[in-house]
Parts: C-alpha cells; sequence; structure tokens
C-alpha cells in the first residue's frame, strides 16, 4: 500500500488543534500540518473525512480521526505509549475537554474577533485565498462565530467564572506539592490542561497561531497576567517552557 504523510486539518490558533499537535510531537509523530480559518475549514475536514470541527488527523494508513483525544490515543498507540493515560488522567483530560476548552476558546474569541489585524496575522498560516474571502464576508463571518459559539457578554462572563472556577481545582490539586497532575509523571491531563489553558496564558511556545506577544486590550492584558500568576498559570507556563519542545 502506497502511503502518504500523516496530515493534521487545523485552524491555526485553536487550542483543540494545539493539544493534538503537542501530543504527536511528544509521542515522536512526524506529520504535516494543514491549517485553515475558521469557517472555511468545513470543506478540508468534511473532504478529510471528518466532521464539522478540526483537529482532524489523516494517518499514513488513511485511518481518520476527528477528535483530540482520539489523535492522542493514536499518537500514544504509535509510539508504544509515550504519553502516559492512566484512567485517573483521561478523566481529567475528559474535564478539561468539556469545561476549560469550551471556555478558554469563548474568552479568546471575545478578544479577537473585533480586531481589524486579526486577519492578517494569520498570514502566511493559511491560505491566502482564506484571508480575501474572511475579509469581504468580515460582518457575516463575525455574527456567525458570535452566534455558533455564543461569544455574548453573558457567555463571556460565564467563562471567566469556569476558568477562575478549573484553574482553583488545578491549584488545590497541586497544592500536596505533587510534579505533575496525576503525580510524578508526565500524562495526558498535564498537556491537555496546558494546550487548552493556552488562549488565557499565551505562551510564547504555542508554535502556531496567534503571536504571544499580540498586544491585548488593558483588561484583558490584566486578566492574562492575573491568570499567569495562579499557581495552576505558572504550572501551565512551566510545561509548556519545559515538556512542549520534547519528543518522549
Ligand atoms: N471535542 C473536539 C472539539 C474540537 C473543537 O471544538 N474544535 C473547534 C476549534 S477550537 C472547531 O473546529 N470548531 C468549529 C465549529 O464548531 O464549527 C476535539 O477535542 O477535537
Amino acid at each position: 500500500m502506497t502511503r502518504t504523510p500523516t496530515r493534521l486539518v487545523t485552524i491555526p490558533f485553536s487550542h483543540y488543534c494545539e493539544k493534538a499537535r503537542w501530543s504527536l510531537t511528544h509521542c515522536g509523530v512526524r506529520f504535516a500540518e494543514d491549517p485553515h480559518m475558521p469557517l472555511l475549514h468545513w470543506l478540508p475536514a468534511l473532504r478529510a473525512g471528518g466532521g464539522r470541527t478540526v483537529p482532524v488527523l489523516v494517518a499514513d494508513d488513511a485511518r481518520v480521526l476527528a477528535d483530540s483525544t482520539d489523535i492522542a490515543a493514536w499518537a500514544d498507540a504509535r509510539s508504544a505509549g509515550a504519553l502516559r493515560r492512566e484512567p485517573a488522567a483521561l478523566a481529567l483530560e475528559d474535564d478539561f475537554d468539556r469545561q476549560l476548552g469550551p471556555a478558554t476558546r469563548r474568552w479568546g474569541y471575545q478578544q479577537l474577533l473585533p480586531r481589524e489585524d486579526l486577519l492578517e496575522l494569520m498570514r502566511g498560516n493559511v491560505p491566502d485565498w482564506e484571508l480575501a474571502v474572511l475579509r469581504v464576508t468580515r460582518p457575516l463571518a463575525t455574527a456567525l462565530l458570535r452566534r455558533g459559539l455564543e461569544v455574548t457578554p453573558a457567555g463571556v462572563a460565564r467563562s471567566h467564572a469556569k476558568i477562575d472556577a478549573v484553574f482553583a481545582r488545578v491549584g488545590e490539586l497541586l497544592a500536596d506539592g505533587r510534579r505533575y497532575l496525576t503525580g510524578a509523571e508526565f500524562s495526558i491531563a498535564d498537556l491537555t490542561f496546558a494546550a487548552l489553558a493556552s488562549p488565557v496564558l499565551r505562551p510564547a511556545e504555542v508554535p502556531f497561531g496567534i503571536p504571544a506577544d499580540l498586544v491585548l486590550a488593558p483588561a484583558a492584558t490584566a486578566q492574562v497576567a492575573a491568570w499567569r500568576a495562579t499557581p495552576a498559570g505558572r504550572f501551565a507556563l512551566d510545561l509548556y517552557a519545559h515538556q512542549r519542545g520534547l519528543s518522549a
């Protein structure tokens, strides 16, 4: 059988895509990224055999995985267990996927959607024609994203409270001095927490997407600094500094 290189269809600044990307890197799986803008990712995702969301992985054996959790499990199986996935870690992964991911995404979009420079920031990361289409359709695209992701004052306030609650729970876990969330070893729980917290912590080591040094509005900048200063925020930033580039 002819094998084509493993391909990851993404939105470059999506944190679920970052979770999949980090899992693949950690497990030493080589892949090519196929990045697209939100809304325009639908067609490539569907064409790849996935659904409406990214990441979608098309493996070199033509297998298709359309969820970051499945991609992490697949990467781990390929690398004979490089990514620890014991039941406690999987339970935390699932909780972060359900609670933290949607909340940090909503908070991030609240900062980004009003920005005139968002499209230019993505130049070089996605096909140019996608930027041209979104430039012309920007009001409609923005309205669709706001409605689809519930980026409203009430939605953002709820998400802010949820992020605080998840960060507090992570802080409680770490309070006994453990190195990682489930004990002495780095696991999928740690990776998932850091990746899904990245839109509100903005670590410099995220390899693709919104530049970490992009200046946000003063209130958002202050909020990022406050989240960074929490035990959970410091923990995630430390994971990015020391684990993000490493294969197991
Ligand atoms: N449970 C999925 C969630 C993926 C997800 O929500 N992806 C977002 C990007 S952050 C997406 O593709 N949204 C597009 C849409 O819903 O149309 C996973 O872990 O892969």
